[in-house]
């Protein structure tokens, strides 16, 4: 069952699944599942693990298909900011040489300022750098504005953290006004926004907007995880929507994936929630 979720543990595993994906018309973004990183050594092993990775899309034939997501936190960044950075940069500098971009993914609201800042820093040498905001933090409307410029890879997501009400709307209806706001800041603006939700509804907003706005399809792109909603992924990839499937590897993700689903089988959040590793 669990295949259906990840690729598998290893990069062999992750690229042979994102083959059946591209195969299929759909783009990917890989995530690399780690233990949470306690130490220096385990931030460069993150590092190097998506050096390897980015190394081989070529070889596998899937540039421009696949690109990579990564959390700054597996890289150090709350051990040291500064060290997260430099090797966020050098995962940055290894999907330049390849050919595709690195999405930052959002992580808990005590991260988002040290997260923008280090994007706006890697932006400078490589503007693809994906950033992902949170329609459920309160913030997230601002930060629509500053990054719905030309060039700017923008996923937007509910937000998979509990977060106190002094950061973050709670209740669903709330959260859903908040990311229909912000999809009209950023499929209004110039930049390029990944529209990342399973969520029937705000799928049929978002594609409205996109109408709305002129916009072609190679000027915004839906995300869903791999193995939800694949009917859909496929609805929307028929309909000549570009589709990227967020697709994790790794031996951490396997185990702790297999006991989410057998805790809560078929539960989207408990999933989205298993991404985020709590
Ligand atoms: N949640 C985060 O907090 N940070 C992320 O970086 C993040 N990336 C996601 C990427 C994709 C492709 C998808 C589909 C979801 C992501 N999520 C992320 C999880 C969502 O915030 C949310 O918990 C999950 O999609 C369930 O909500 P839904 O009904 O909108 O699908």
């Amino acid at each position: 069952a669990a295949r259906r979720f990840v690729a598998g543990a290893d990069i062999d595993a992750a690229l042979q699944a994102g083959r059946v994906l591209a195969d299929d018309g759909l783009a990917v973004t890989f995530e690399h599942l780690s233990a949470e990183t306690r130490s220096a050594e385990q931030a460069v092993a993150v590092r190097d693990e998506y050096r390897s990775l980015l190394g081989r899309l070529k070889g596998a034939g899937l540039v421009p298909a696949a690109e990579v997501s990564v959390k700054l936190s597996a890289l150090g960044q709350r051990l040291d900011e500064k060290l997260a950075y430099e090797h966020a940069q050098a995962v940055c500098a290894a999907a330049s040489e390849a050919g595709t971009t690195v999405t930052l993914d959002a992580e808990d609201h005590t991260l988002t300022d040290s997260t923008l800042e280090i994007l706006t820093e890697l932006r400078k040498d490589h503007p693809g750098t994906g950033a992902v905001l949170q329609a459920h933090l309160r913030r997230t409307e601002g930060d629509c504005r500053e990054l719905a410029t030309a060039g700017s890879r923008v996923r937007l997501c509910k937000g998979a953290y509990a977060e106190p009400e002094s950061v973050a709307f709670q209740s669903a209806l709330d959260i859903d006004k908040s990311f229909v706001r912000c999809l009209n800041i950023l499929m209004s603006g110039d930049g390029y926004p990944m529209v990342a939700t399973h969520d029937p509804r705000l799928i049929a907003i978002a594609e409205d907007r996109a109408r709305w706005f002129d916009r072609t399809a190679d000027e915004y792109e839906f995300q869903m995880l791999h193995g939800v909603r694949t009917e859909e992924q496929a609805r929307l990839a028929a309909g000549g929507n570009v589709v990227r499937v967020y697709l994790p590897y790794g031996e951490q993700w396997y185990g702790y994936l297999v006991r989410r689903l057998a805790e809560r089988p078929g539960n989207v959040t408990a999933v989205g929630r298993g991404l985020v590793g709590r």
